[in-house]
């Protein structure tokens, strides 16, 4: 954290990680989102794995289930039990870089699903995919749309590194948001109840507890927008006043202007043609596409696999 927030200050537009939203307040921030009106994401996702699931799991028959940022895993049980009627799963694997989550999953699963072995990592799943323990052939989820927190050439990077764990049998189910009209993009990210601006100023706490940091966060405005050329949504944190922030365990302190911006989190969406050619980047080949309410999910494995994804 020391060395990504060190960083990510220091560069234009200053930035923050994202993938510090999630510490325990976060995590229930975040399942609130999901619950939204405005935030059609989650649902979007949930129908389409609800009408979807029997045929993904058919295809790929993994006897192991690796979920990156499977968050409270309200999605896994969707996988799960159609992969227990298809009759091939031993394993699960979530890999989480929230401690709350991965034990709120694997707490979830197991009581659910006693006799699956359950291996949870906390791990960041751009560092440490080396360390999943896959038994193959393995099914990657990636759903939410998380991907679409990675800028490129990170999304890129990180999809290479997924293919590599998906061998020459594997299946990568992958949850991308859409491209779509300006104004229900910016809904979802602007909710009439605040819960959005809550969670991006809860970015500030997590960094003030890890790095001794002074950052008043009610002290910032929520700001999120579409960017049409980079079809991304982007969250700031806007100074309402000037902040001398001090990080102590950096020894870094500096004046941030009023109006000053720090970025706190991109969400790109995308098209079937451009996941088409982000996959296409990594070596991997669509094999299906299920995509409704503004919302799909692609199922893609390595080109040239052995496998034929066919039952
Ligand atoms: N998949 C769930 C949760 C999405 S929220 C859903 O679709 O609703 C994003 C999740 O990814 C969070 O739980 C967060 O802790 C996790 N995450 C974000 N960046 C991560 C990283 N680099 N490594 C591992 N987990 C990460
Ligand atoms: C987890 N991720 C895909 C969410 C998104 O939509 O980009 C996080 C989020 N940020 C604001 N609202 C939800």
């Amino acid at each position: 954290m020391a060395e990504e927030v060190r960083a990510g200050l220091s560069a234009r537009p200053r930035e923050l990680p994202s993938k510090y939203f999630y510490d325990e307040r976060g995590s229930f921030l975040f399942s609130e989102i999901t619950r939204l009106p405005e935030y059609y994401l989650t649902r979007a996702e949930q129908a389409l794995l609800e009408r979807h699931a029997r045929e993904i799991l058919a295809l790929a028959r993994p006897r192991c289930l690796v979920e990156l940022g499977p968050g409270s895993a309200a999605k896994t049980r969707y996988l799960v039990e159609a992969a227990s009627q298809a009759g091939t799963l031993e394993l699960y694997v979530p890999v989480e870089v929230s401690r709350e989550a991965a034990e709120t999953t694997a707490r979830t699963l197991r009581e659910g699903y006693p006799n699956l072995s359950i291996h949870a990592l906390v791990a960041d799943f751009e560092r440490h995919l080396d360390r999943v323990p896959a038994k193959h052939p393995v099914l990657v989820a990636f759903l939410g749309s998380t991907i679409g927190n990675f800028l490129r050439p990170r999304a890129d990077a990180l999809l290479e590194r997924i293919g590599a764990l998906l061998g020459s049998e594997g299946f990568l189910l992958l949850g991308t948001d859409l491209v779509k009209e300006r104004g229900v993009l910016e809904a979802a990210y602007n909710d009439s109840r605040g819960v959005t601006a809550e969670f991006n100023r809860n970015l500030l706490r997590v960094v003030n507890r890890g790095l001794e940091g002074n950052f008043v966060p009610e002290a910032f405005d929520h700001v999120a927008f579409y960017e049409p050329s980079g079809q991304r949504i982007e969250m700031h944190l806007r100074a309402r006043a000037p902040q001398r922030v001090r990080l102590g365990a950096l020894g870094l302190e500096f004046v941030l202007e009023a109006g000053g911006t720090i970025r706190t989190e991109v969400s790109a969406k995308y098209t079937r043609s451009s996941v088409e050619a982000l996959l296409a980047g990594a070596g991997l080949e669509l094999v299906g596409w299920y995509e409704g309410g503004g919302f799909a999910l692609s199922l893609s494995r390595r080109r040239g696999s052995a496998r034929t994804g066919r039952p």
